[in-house]
Order: structure tokens, then sequence, then C-alpha cells
């Protein structure tokens, strides 16, 4: 897939319901896919992310989800933006749908001229966030989602392809630069500064603030995993994986949204999710909850690792070793090298974790879980809780060992809760 094309046949212009209508009915495939006659279908906006404008059409036989870019970020027009983040989104679906077809949508139709994305719907799954908030919590997800971190990375590496075919998607996904800029930007940049994007209401947490920012540990950890995110493209990342991204009926379980893919560390992807379980459990009040919550953190880690290295041992009984980059028969050296591998990637995740936990707490678009904590001095706590967990992370001197270390620090800090 090559980049978008800018001289535009017909101009861009916003959909709305009656717009999205007339789409679809224009194209066979999907109409059929709906059923009935195009005024029969049911269309309503369900847009809930920061980006772009999101749509559902339904008909007799099913449904469809259209999205459409905006020139500008949806929750702040005066924040102008270029329109080729779908296209990102449909060379994302493509190069990772075959190897997980059962955990994310297939790019049924994307427009270059308009914008627009259309995958299958999702009407019967619930916003993994929006289940989490109602107390839903779901272990089997976090399995899925650790399964679908390890296959689209695997299979997108130099673990799995010849490093031509990685260049090329390299290529292609580095023209990304507009949501690159957001994430090297709001997630690793604005909150260890002054910059008027940053804001928290609660002033208590303002002394942690500082503290973040005056810690020489931890500028050199966020310099430092600044450069791995930019510096080491280990697989094709989606990029946001946070629970917003995910849809789950608590079985069938569908990551979405993946317009920030990008070339990156394996661990972001993973951190990212992570960090977004962790800030759930700083919110979540009861014992049974937070305890599941621990569960769905091992979880993730440890069907990620499975699936990993299990994908690596099926490439290593290829017929050519030559297209092997680890081609070493002899199996303590292999394990060695896998085991440090793996051990990379969750020192990338334990960063990148505490970074989102920080820039979901004090930087721009902040996570909706601790609205449901009405209590305003519990609120309190849990954040600071959230926020000094982040920030002992990123001051560790020593690598956190793979997660009984990361777990040990969770406990201490849980135990302010
Ligand atoms: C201006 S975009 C803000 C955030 O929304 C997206 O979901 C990403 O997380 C981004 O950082
Ligand atoms: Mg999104």
């Amino acid at each position: 897939m090559t980049t978008p094309e800018l001289q535009q046949a017909s101009p861009y212009t916003t959909l709305d319901l009656e717009g999205v209508r007339t789409v679809i009915a224009s194209l066979p495939p999907l109409a059929a896919r709906l059923g009935g006659t195009p005024a029969e279908w049911r269309v309503w906006e369900v847009s809930d992310g920061n980006l772009n404008m999101v749509f559902v059409a339904e008909g007799p036989e099913g449904g469809v989800c259209l999205k459409q870019a905006l020139p500008h970020v949806r929750v702040d027009p005066s924040w102008k933006m270029p329109l080729d983040r779908t296209f990102f989104e449909a060379a994302y679906l493509r190069a990772v749908f075959p190897h997980v077809p059962d955990l994310t949508t297939e790019c049924l139709h994307f427009d270059p001229e308009q914008f627009i994305l259309i995958v299958p719907s999702l009407s019967g799954h619930t916003v993994m966030r929006t289940a989490m908030m109602a107390g839903h919590y779901h272990p089997a997800v976090a399995a899925q989602v650790g399964d679908f971190v390890a296959r689209s990375t695997f299979a997108t590496s130099l673990l799995a392809e010849p490093f031509e075919r990685i260049m090329d998607r390299r290529i292609c996904f580095a023209r990304n630069q507009t949501l690159t800029r957001i994430t090297v930007d709001l997630v690793l940049t604005d909150p260890y500064h002054d910059h008027p994007r940053n804001h928290w209401a609660d002033p208590q947490l303002t002394p942690i603030v500082a503290a973040l920012r005056t810690s020489p540990a931890v500028q050199a950890r966020i310099d430092s995993l600044r450069l791995r995110f930019l510096c080491t493209p280990q697989a094709l990342l989606h990029g946001d994986l946070h629970t917003g991204s995910i849809m789950t009926t608590g079985t069938d379980t569908r990551i979405i949204d993946g317009e920030f893919a990008t070339y990156g560390p394996i661990g972001f992807d993973a951190g990212l999710f992570v960090g977004n379980l962790i800030l759930s459990l700083f919110a979540t009040s009861d014992r049974a909850g937070q305890a599941l919550h621990l569960d769905m953190i091992q979880t993730f880690w440890t069907s990620f690792k499975k699936r990993f290295l299990a994908l690596w041992q099926e490439r290593e009984w290829a017929e050519d070793r030559s297209t092997l980059y680890y081609a070493t028969t002899d199996k303590s050296t292999q394990n060695f090298e896998k085991s440090l591998f793996i051990q990379n990637i969750f020192q990338d995740m334990a960063g990148f974790c505490a970074a989102e936990i920080i820039r979901r707490s004090i930087g721009y678009a902040h996570v909706a879980d601790f609205s449901v904590l009405t209590d305003q001095p519990t609120r309190t706590t849990r954040q600071k809780a959230a926020l000094l967990f982040a920030k002992d992370c990123l001051e560790q001197k020593k690598p956190l060992k793979p997660l009984a270390d990361f777990l040990e620090l969770l406990y201490l800090h849980m135990s302010a809760l």
C-alpha cells in the first residue's frame, strides 16, 4: 500500500447521517451486507474518541461501522490536522488482520479521497473501559489482548519476515508522522514540562507533578523511552492500545482504532495496555475487583510471552534457515537470546506503562476511570497512588525483572488505597 494520493478527484466533505447512508448505498457489497433498502437502514453516530467521526449503519441483514477523519481534532476544532490517519488505520488493518482475524476487524472499504474507513460493526460489543468502569472485569480479555500483541507484532517483525518486506512496511508507516508527533508530544514529552495542554483539577497532585519534573531519574528514563519509541522499529505497533481501543462481549474481543500505527518497540503496545489496567485498578474500590485487575496484568503478560515464544519456535522449523535472523541451532544460546529479547520487551513495557499512567492523569486526554469515584478525597488518594507508582517505576535504578518485581512495586503502592 502506498501513501495517500494528494490530488483528489472529488473534494473532501464531512459526512452527516444521510451522507453515510448514500456512501454505503453506493457500495454494492456493503449494501448487500446490510440487506433491505437504504431507506430501511438505521444510521447513527457513535463518535467516542478524540479524533474522528464514527457512525454505525444497520440493516435487516447486518451492519457496518464507518469512520471518517476530520480536518481537525474532533474534540478541539481549533487543533487542525491532516486527514491521512484513516489511511494508516486501513493499512494497519490490512497488515495485521491476516494474523489476528479473530481479534480485530477487517477493512471492508477505504476511500482515499474522503478518508473513510468501513469495517464490520461491533454492536454487540462494549468498550473495555466502559465495561470495567461498570465492574465487569474479564481476565479472558487480558489473555486475548496478550495474544493479539504477540501475533500482530511477531508477524510484522524481522523474526517472521525478510527484511525487504519489513523495510517496505516501515517506509509506509514512517509517513504516519502527525499521529506519531501526538504520541511523542502528549505521551513522552509534555507532562514533564509546563505545557498548556497539561491539566489536572486537583491541586493535591501538583507536588507530585513538580517532583516528576525535577527528578533527574525520571527525566533520564523518559528521554530514553522517547528514543526507544523512535529508534527501535521492532514491529508494527497498534500505537494507542488503551482500554478504549478494545471492544468485547466478555468472550469475543476486538482491537480497534489502529490509526496511530507505526514501527516501534513491542513493549509500547504492551505498556499502554498495562498502564490502562493499572489506572483502572487504582480507580477500583473493592478488593475483589483489584485482585481481578492483578490477575489480568499477569494473564496479559503470560499470554503475550507464551504466544510470542511459540511463534518464534515455529519459525525455527523453517526449511530455509538462511531466512532466520536468529539462526543459531545451539539451544542454550537460543534460549539466552530469546530470554534477553523478552526481558527487553518487559523493560519497555514497564517504562511505557508508567508514561501512560502519567499522561492520562496530568497531560492531555485523561481517562474516565476515576470518574466513578464520587468522593473527592478518595479520588485524590487513588490518583496520587497511581502517579507515585508510575514515578517509582521510572526511577528504578535496576531493571525490574519480569513480573515479580513489577508486581511487588504495584502492591507497595496499592497499600496507600
Ligand atoms: C489529540 S489526540 C489525543 C489522544 O487521543 C488518542 O486516543 C490518543 O491516545 C491521543 O494521544
Ligand atoms: Mg482512538
